[in-house]
């Protein structure tokens, strides 16, 4: 479980992301284990990794772009016949079944920027 300061900073960063101004992370613990921002260098992190849960877990990917300089305004989820568009600013979150060891491809529209989701 995330620790209250962590999930605190994590809300924290949400709010600031919409306002536009930067907040530090979470030292230590990653408050989202799941969650990609999306900018000029592609997606970060590009590469996640999760435990696999129990049967019918499910875990919400979310993506969050924060600026109109990049090709990924859109995150295709092939695997999942996913298409999302990505709002500026605003974290929109699939839905990834994770009860099975898998590996998860996404990538913008064009498939110049790509990232994976492993469960494990
Ligand atoms: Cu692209």
């Amino acid at each position: 479980m995330l620790s209250p300061v962590c999930l605190f900073m994590y809300r924290l960063r949400v709010v600031a992301v919409t306002l536009g101004v930067l907040v530090p992370g979470c030292s230590g613990e990653s408050a989202c284990k799941t969650c990609v921002t999306v900018d000029q260098g592609g997606f970060t992190p590009s590469s996640l990794e999760i435990e696999r849960g129990d049967p019918g877990a499910k875990v919400a990917l979310t993506f969050t772009r924060t600026t109109d300089q990049t090709c990924a305004r859109w995150v295709v989820i092939r695997d999942l016949q996913r298409n999302v568009f990505l709002p500026l600013n605003k974290p929109m979150s699939v839905e990834v079944p994770a009860d099975a060891a898998r590996t998860l491809r996404f990538q913008c529209g064009t498939g110049a920027l790509k990232g994976t989701l492993v469960v494990r």
